[in-house]
């Protein structure tokens, strides 16, 4: 198919950066967080006696904090190992404090903070603003000043703060307090809430300038899966919703379409780089779920793709504008540095067939400026030579895939 020219002004996007909401100023998020997180992989998996290798443990945490710094991951961006729910006692301490299962960690957490940072790692962790966590641990509610201090003394870098087993009207004063309570610590710690996520499951609107200002990242819509379709799921919620989340999108605050699967076991390689493009364009946190102890190559070279995660990790901070959609191919284009370059990326959702031949001139998606653009394939790194606005580009997106290049103004 040949697509005709549609003029889109980049100018409108320099706009909507003008008037950015305010974000969180705890100095962190500047760009979209990068790390590893359990939940995907291991779950609530608490049997270690039947299961010691996979169950959530201080182990496990330990072993792929070494992977992360011997594959190469931290080097790449990927710095924060973060524990989901389960890490729990089954109830708080005398002193009404948090405490980890002790068989499972043994040591406790500043323990395994310690640990974790002298690899040059940030240590995760979770609870939820309700009064139990999502698997039936103690939440934070009536707690979470002293839940915070615990995390500070700790050493904990990152907070996914949960909203199970709350009233999601109360999320709007409840988070804030989360947010100030942390900052009240001294210690910066990136916060991540599932505020607008608990307001969707009880069908309430949500209001992403306070999200915004209170946090770091956010989620806002259901688990990812290892599937496809759920990535689609994802992908479909922010087209639908583009202009929207794009006016909260920038340096400080990211929504958060939730964990990488790369290296897991549901989705083939085409699906797995497809949603780390994606992912890449919606300038969103890029935290992984998968086991680093025993990955594909090919899923670990797409991992650690430079060109991808510069993507993802452009000081601009924008989130991809999504151009069209037809014949399940979309098209999303995003302003990257310097000034007047794009990531291009065609999105084919369609399951059938031998793939989408595509024939597209560069000044349909935005690249109009005669100086011309140096284009990069991004999962191969080809390098395609210099596009002008006039040139035509020719390619094929397979099925569940996506085609995905780097076009840089030519100074
Ligand atoms: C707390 O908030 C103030 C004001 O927004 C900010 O300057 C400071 O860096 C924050 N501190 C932490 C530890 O987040
Ligand atoms: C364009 O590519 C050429 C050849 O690889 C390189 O020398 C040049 O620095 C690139 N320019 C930009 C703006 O990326
Ligand atoms: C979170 C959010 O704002 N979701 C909206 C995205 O767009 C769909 C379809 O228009 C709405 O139904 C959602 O409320």
């Amino acid at each position: 198919m040949l697509f005709k020219s549609r003029k889109w002004l980049p100018v409108c996007l320099i706009l909507l950066l003008a008037e950015i909401v305010l974000s969180l100023e705890n100095g962190l998020a500047r760009t979209p967080p990068m790390g590893w997180l359990t939940w995907t992989r291991f779950g609530c998996n608490t049997d270690c006696e039947n299961d010691p290798n996979y169950c959530l443990s201080e182990k496990l945490i330990m072993q792929m904090a070494d992977q992360m710094v011997s594959g190469g991951y931290l080097e790449a961006g990927y710095e924060y190992v973060c524990i989901d729910d389960c890490w729990l006692a089954g109830e708080r301490d005398i002193f009404h404090k948090l405490q980890p299962d002790k068989t499972r960690f043994p040591r406790g957490m500043k323990y395994l903070a310690d640990y974790v940072h002298s690899k040059g790692l940030k240590l995760g962790i979770y609870e939820d603003f309700g009064t139990k966590t999502c698997a039936g641990f103690p939440g934070s509610e009536f707690y979470m000043e002293l839940d915070a201090q615990t995390f500070a003394e700790w050493g904990i870098d990152l907070l996914k703060f949960d909203t199970c087993h709350s009233d999601a009207h109360d999320n709007k004063y409840g988070y804030p307090a989360m947010s100030i309570y942390l900052n009240q610590t001294g210690r910066p710690i990136l916060f991540s809430c599932e505020w607008p996520y608990g307001e969707l499951q009880q069908n309430l609107p949500s209001d992403y300038a306070p999200v915004r200002q209170y946090c770091n990242i956010w989620r806002n819509y259901w688990d990812v899966e290892d599937s496809f379709n759920s990535v689609k799921s994802i992908v479909d919620i922010y087209g639908k919703n583009n202009s929207l989340f794009q006016k909260f999108t920038g340096p400080g605050g990211f929504f958060d379409p939730d964990m990488i699967l790369a290296g897991g076991f549901g989705m083939s390689h085409y699906q797995q780089r497809a949603q780390m493009a994606m992912w890449a364009m919606f300038s969103a946190p890029l935290f992984m779920s998968n086991d680093l102890r025993d990955i594909p190559a090919e899923a670990k070279s797409l991992l650690l793709n430079p060109l991808l995660i510069a993507v993802d990790q452009d000081p601009f901070g924008i989130m991809a504008t999504k151009l069209w959609e037809f014949n399940n191919l979309q098209l999303w284009v995003k302003p990257i540095s310097p000034q007047g370059s794009a990531a291009v990326v065609f999105f084919n959702t369609y399951n059938f067939g031998s793939g989408t031949p595509v024939s597209v001139q560069a000044d349909s998606f935005g690249l109009t400026d005669q100086r011309g653009y140096n284009v990069t394939e991004v999962f191969t790194n080809n390098y395609l030579g210099i596009l002008k606005p006039s040139s035509v580009l020719k390619f094929r997106v397979n099925p569940t895939d996506a085609y995905m290049i780097v076009c840089k103004l030519l100074a």
